[in-house]
């Protein structure tokens, strides 16, 4: 039996304000129930960009999919998520992850004990989502003496977890009300799973309290050329940054996906994209015309999945993909 999917979509904030704006109240039309903004320091602040698509539409949910506790102390991101929930009207959604390693590096972070540090921010979360405090939190990456916000959440401030180790996944079945698994394809979902099974089965809880959500790379356009093109440079970078493990996987060997993170690295980009293989493609993201990303959709669906999130790049052009998959996508799963 397959469970009921909802649908959401996921900007990187790298374009003008008024064009994610209006990409968000379009997603909003559309009919997708979530919109989750990428948190990087090199992007726009999503926080100005959370406001603004609170101040302009009126029911998608919306959050940073995802923030870390690194660059921003939990306390400030629980009291951040209430404000964003008090302006939107109860629909902010937070989703936490351990950070993208290399941009931390940059700025001279050390990514510490990661997965304890997300399982204590989301300790303090709760707290403070709660209860509106926090007192005498000792954990091992994070202390709180004595915190107070001033003012209440709105609405329910579910917790996503960003997660694709296997200890990640298990704490997102055991803390989080979901969980956001970058991957497109069954193979990994049925490895995540799996993992988030083992939480949900550890902290007693039921398969239907976490939220499992596949946060793929999408492509859709009418013509099957056009989608690949769009979603090539996506997953070229999904290939460099992919653990051995996951390569392995796919069956993807080191030796065809070492020339992409070299090239990359060197800034070739015709060389880097021009690496990446049909079985890469296959792999990484999901791109074709609205009835072949259908099938794979409905494939994932069937791993158990009860979110799926038209992420980057979506296609050619986001509007128009967007205004297809509502069309010639979504439909079907209703
Ligand atoms: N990262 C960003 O910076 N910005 C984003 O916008 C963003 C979006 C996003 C969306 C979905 C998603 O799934 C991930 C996303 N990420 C984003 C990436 C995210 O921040 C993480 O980098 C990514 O999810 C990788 O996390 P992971 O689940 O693979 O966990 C890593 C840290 C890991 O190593 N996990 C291990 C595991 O098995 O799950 C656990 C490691 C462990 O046990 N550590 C011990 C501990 O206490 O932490 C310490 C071990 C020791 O001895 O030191």
């Amino acid at each position: 039996m397959t469970s009921m999917l909802r649908f959401a979509v996921e900007f990187v904030p790298q374009e003008a304000y008024w064009q994610t704006t209006a990409l968000g109240i379009l997603a909003e039309k559309y009919g997708f129930n979530f919109c989750w903004i990428t948190d990087h320091f090199n992007n726009r602040s999503v926080y100005v960009v959370l406001s603004l698509l609170a101040n302009y539409t009126d029911e998608i949910m919306l959050g940073p999919g995802v923030t870390n506790p690194y660059l921003i102390n939990p306390v400030q991101t629980a009291s951040t998520l209430m404000s964003l929930d008090n302006l939107s009207g109860g629909r902010a959604i937070l989703g936490i992850g351990a950070g993208d390693k290399i941009t931390l590096n940059l700025l001279g972070i050390e990514r510490t004990k990661p997965l304890t540090a997300v399982k204590e921010s989301v300790k303090i979360f709760r707290s403070i989502f709660d209860s509106g405090k926090i007192n005498g939190f000792k954990g091992k990456v994070f202390t709180v003496e004595k915190a107070k916000v001033a003012f209440e959440k709105t609405g329910e401030l579910p917790i996503y977890i960003g997660a694709q180790g296997p200890k990640m996944l298990q704490l997102a079945g055991s803390m989080g009300q979901g969980v956001l698994v970058n991957a497109s394809h069954p193979v990994d979902f049925k490895f995540a799973s799996k993992q988030i099974n083992k939480g949900i089965k550890e902290a007693n809880r039921k398969p239907k309290d976490v939220d499992v959500a596949a946060y793929a790379s999408v492509s859709v356009d009418k013509k099957m050329e056009k989608a690949t093109k769009a979603a090539t440079p996506v997953v070229a970078f999904i290939v460099a940054g992919s653990p051995p493990v996951v390569l392995e996987r796919h069956g993807i060997s080191p030796e065809s996906a070492a020339p992409i993170g070299k090239a990359l690295g060197k800034g070739d980009f015709p060389a880097a994209f021009g690496a990446v293989t049909d079985e890469m493609l296959e792999a990484f993201c999901i791109r074709g015309t609205p009835k072949e990303c259908t099938e794979k959709i409905a494939a994932l669906q069937k791993t158990g999945i009860t979110q799926f999130v038209f992420g980057s790049p979506i296609g050619p052009k986001k509007r128009t993909s967007m205004e297809l998959a509502s069309k010639e996508i979504l439909p079907h799963f209703k």
